[in-house]
């Protein structure tokens, strides 16, 4: 993309850029809201549009859930937003570059100026999920919700109202969603609280896998590659999931253009990460990579290339020496891989090669690449881990890094993904929660279905032994995982439409989005452009940045302020309820309270009128590039690990315990060793002679999961497809571009085909995210082609999370 490149027309889009490729161009342009086609005359013309004297340009922050996160210069004449372009300071050197956003930031004009944006409160008046709606007055929608919060609350009690996982926005002091640090947490904290969640859809298996290896899930920053000698991503793709010009992207990137490390892809698809930048691609089965790590580690052992001295000081449970009190004596990896455990199998190339797909002698090939290029960094992105199978994923890659001795180095990692450095921030304090029960943020459907029955060591409740009660009041702002973010769509709607169960479900919300059509009373929010706050960077390698925003018009129609919204609830629920929500302070109030308490930790930080005049505030490291689990690799002792044995377990007796106390399903695996387990529908599962094909959603640049995804710009220059291999293509009859409909025994969704050979055979995949589009009283057929009609509601065994990638369909021609 162009995001990297010089950075000197005043449009915001590089000049290089344009003149170099037309096809690039003209995505870029799009992204930045001008009409296709374009020619340099018509860019110029908007050029000079944009420097009219009447223009004030305002300093905005793209704040969707994409893991970057941008500064935008709003471009507004007669209050409307009507141009974008993104950062402009910086010398654009690598160190100290511009924050550029992708073509979904450039294109956010195009949201915030949508026809379809909500503008007024409404209730539903038909059944839920049909869509219908009243608009109702703001006086009448707040006594309605605090009238039905009051019951709830009554007649239940707090443990029946749950604020639902979301990330629409994300970042903000003031406005954000993530559901156990937004202002709907702290309202709901001033009134006795909620039932809490735990995990995310984003990574519920491998935030819940790792500690039991590492005491944490940490890795090194990707800037420090250019210390590398080898890269190795396993289902790791920043050009689509880190697009921000000052995100891992670019590092990536610029750190490999120094170290000039090799870099080897394992992944499903060719992706956008490897796009000709790569030096090997090794195709793989999806929900295989421990098989795959299993056979490599059998070559490490069988040609002496493991780190037996990290082993032996750092880690327990690698073999008989290090094996903790209690396991079995052939209980350890080792044993494990040459065949010696309770599967009495070799876990040779041979063997590896059967599950995933990759030829014996690549596995080998590959195994002494990974054993002799030091450092290397070993990473893996959170595809493998949305799998069903993903806890043993996720710690099985970890296992290469930890046998060739890569942790806790420059230029190594632990085998996670990326961590990145943060400048200090205070958020709005969401007060404590009194209630202490928990359940997976996955399983809110079942906790709507059979909440007093869901238990402890059967669904992961957390806090107590089982729920007392099923939810009855469902918070939803900023966040579409009602329907269309999560599983299985068709099985949701059944649970939601019967209004007995759960009785009210508030949305806030800018668009009529597939999980709005289920809410009982529609907010119309401001968007985060909208308002003042401040953003921090996600993950941006090793500088970190502060973007100050200002709201770019006034508010239009009655959209409100989130702030506002549930202070007015807070007034109705009681004066005591009010003031401890607001403490009397005002949104700009609080905004300067909180940036004083930033300036107090962090006196480096720029005054609150100088950094609002800045509009972005940049720091480097000062410690250079953030390195995983040095201080425990420097000095074990003076700094164990958080594991209960201080050291790398790759062993967990912890793992052991809870193997043998829950109730699991037996195709369901939790094992004391990150071992390969094949899966429910994963790729040998027997329904697989039905759906022969696998089926993943990756996260695609088109959208932010399902944000921009109403962008008829992005649409058209991202198109939603279904990529299948020429093989599986032929065998069906099924050509480039041909209409199919793809199903499962949980829906049928309609999609153009990408016929490509960078998919693998037997494997298919989608973007996921995109906008659900059935008639729901019909044959529920989705023409919208949102890959949650496919997936399935049953989570993961160790963590409960979200196994969306794990699926089998089958593939017709229309
Ligand atoms: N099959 C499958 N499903 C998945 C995934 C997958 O890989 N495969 N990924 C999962 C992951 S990792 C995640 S994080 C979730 C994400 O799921 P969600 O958190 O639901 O993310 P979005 O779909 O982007 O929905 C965000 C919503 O917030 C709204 N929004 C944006 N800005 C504002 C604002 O300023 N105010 C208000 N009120 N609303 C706003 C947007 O309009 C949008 O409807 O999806 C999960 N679902
Ligand atoms: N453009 C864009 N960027 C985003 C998002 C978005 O929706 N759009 N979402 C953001 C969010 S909230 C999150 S959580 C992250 C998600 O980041 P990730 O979870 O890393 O993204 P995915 O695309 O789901 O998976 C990454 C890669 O894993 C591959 N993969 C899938 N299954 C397997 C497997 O079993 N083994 C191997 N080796 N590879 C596999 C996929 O082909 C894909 O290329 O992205 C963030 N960034
Ligand atoms: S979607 Fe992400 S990378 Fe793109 S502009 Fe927004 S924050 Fe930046
Ligand atoms: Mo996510």
């Amino acid at each position: 993309m162009s995001e990297h490149e010089q950075h000197d027309h005043p449009s915001g889009i590089s000049r290089r850029a344009l003149i170099k490729s037309s096809a690039i161009g003209s995505l870029a342009l799009a992204a930045s809201g001008m009409s296709l086609p374009f020619t340099l005359k018509s860019a110029a013309a908007a050029v000079q549009q944009a420097t009219k004297p009447d223009d004030k340009v305002v300093w905005g922050a793209c704040s969707v859930n994409c893991g970057s996160r941008c500064a935008l210069r709003l471009h507004v004449r007669d209050n409307e937003v009507y141009w974008v372009e993104t950062d402009n300071t910086g010398d654009d050197i690598y160190g100290d570059h511009q924050v550029r956003a992708c073509l979904r930031g450039r294109s956010i004009r195009r949201r915030i100026n949508h026809p379809e944006r909500l503008n007024y409160p409404m209730k539903r008046v038909g059944k839920r999920g049909e869509g219908k709606f009243e608009r109702i007055s703001w006086p009448e929608a707040l006594d309605i919700l605090t009238d039905s919060l009051k019951h709830v609350v009554k007649e239940y009690g707090n443990e029946a109202v749950y604020i639902n996982y979301t990330s629409g926005i994300v970042g903000g002091n003031i406005t954000r969603s993530s559901p156990s640090a937004s202002l709907v947490a702290r309202l709901m904290n001033c009134y006795g609280g909620s039932l809490n969640q735990y995990g995310t859809y984003s990574t519920a298996q491998i935030a819940c896998a790792m500690p039991y290896t590492y005491g944490s899930n940490d890795g090194n920053s990707t800037s420090d590659i250019e210390n590398s000698k080898l890269v190795v991503m396993f289902g790791n793709n920043p050009a689509e999931t880190r697009m921000s010009g000052g995100g891992i992207t670019y590092y990536l990137e610029q750190a490999r253009e120094r170290s000039n490390a090799r870099m080897v892809v394992i992944d499903p698809r060719y992706t956008d990460t490897a796009a000709g930048r790569e030096d090997e691609w090794v195709p793989i089965r999806p929900g295989t990579d421990a098989a795959l790590v299993a056979g490599i580690a059998w070559v490490l052992i069988d040609e002496n290339l493991v780190d037996q001295p990290f082993l032996d000081k750092y880690c327990v449970g690698y073999d008989e020496k290090t094996l903790p009190e209690g396991a079995p004596a052939n209980g350890h990896y080792k044993a494990y891989i040459l065949g010696q455990g309770d599967d009495a199998t070799a876990k040779t190339p041979a063997w590896a090669s059967r599950i995933t797909g990759i030829p014996a002698d690549k596995i080998i090939k590959l195994a002494r690449e990974i054993g002799t290029a030091k450092p290397a960094y070993i990473c893996q992105g959170w595809g493998p881990q949305r799998q069903a199978n993903g806890e043993l994923t996720a710690r099985a890659i970890a296992m290469l890094p930890i046998l060739t001795g890569n942790v806790g180095v420059n230029g190594g990692n632990s085998g996670a993904r990326e961590s990145t450095y943060t400048i200090t921030i205070e958020r709005m304090p969401v007060l404590e929660n009194p209630v202490k029960t928990a359940i997976s943020c996955f399983t809110w459907t079942d906790a709507i279905e059979r909440g007093a029955e869901m238990t402890a060591t059967r669904d992961g409740v957390r806090g107590k032994d089982k729920l007392d009660v099923p939810i009855k009041f469902i918070w939803n702002y900023a966040g579409n995982t009602i329907i269309n973010q999560h599983s299985q769509i068709n099985r949701t709607h059944d649970i939601l439409q019967d209004d007995t169960k759960c009785e009210m479900i508030v949305v806030i919300e800018n668009f009529m989005t597939a999980s709005a059509k289920y809410a009982d009373l529609l907010l119309p929010d401001l968007m985060t452009v909208e308002q003042e706050d401040i953003i921090p960077n996600d993950y941006a390698g090793n500088m970190g940045y502060l973007i100050f925003i200002q709201p770019a018009t006034s508010p239009k129609f009655e959209r409100k302020p989130i702030y506002w919204i549930l202070s007015e609830v807070a007034k109705r629920l009681g004066a005591d309820v009010q003031q401890k929500f607001t403490e009397g302070r005002t949104q700009a109030e609080w905004l300067q309270y909180l940036y004083a308490k930033m300036v107090a930790k962090d006196p480096q930080l720029p005054s609150y009128e100088a950094v609002k005049a800045m509009g972005l505030y940049k720091r480097k490291d000062p410690n250079g590039h953030f390195v995983a689990y040095k201080d425990f690799r420097n000095d074990p002792q003076a700094h164990p690990l958080k594991t209960p044995s201080g050291k790398i377990e790759i062993y967990s007796t912890k793992l052991a315990d809870i193997a043998s106390s829950w109730e699991l399903q037996p195709d369901d695996t939790i094992s004391p060793l990150p071992i390969y387990a094949s899966t429910f529908d994963g790729w040998d599962a027997p329904q697989r002679s039905e759906f022969p094909l696998q089926l993943f959603g990756f996260h695609y640049k088109a959208r932010t999961h399902s944000s921009y995804g109403n962008v008829d710009v992005l649409k058209a220059a991202c198109r939603q497809e279904v990529w299948l291999n020429p093989m599986d293509a032929a065998k069906r009859g099924i050509k480039n571009g041909d209409m199919v409909r793809v199903y499962n025994d949980r829906g049928e969704l309609r999609i153009e085909a990408k016929v490509t050979p960078r998919i693998m055979p037997g494997v298919s995949a989608m973007g996921q995210g995109a906008w659900h589009d059935a008639s729901m009283s019909g044959d529920r057929i989705d023409h919208g082609s949102c890959i949650n009609t496919l997936t399935s509601h049953r989570p993961s065994p160790l963590a409960k999370g979200n196994p969306q990638h794990t699926n089998l369909v089958q593939i017709e021609k229309v």
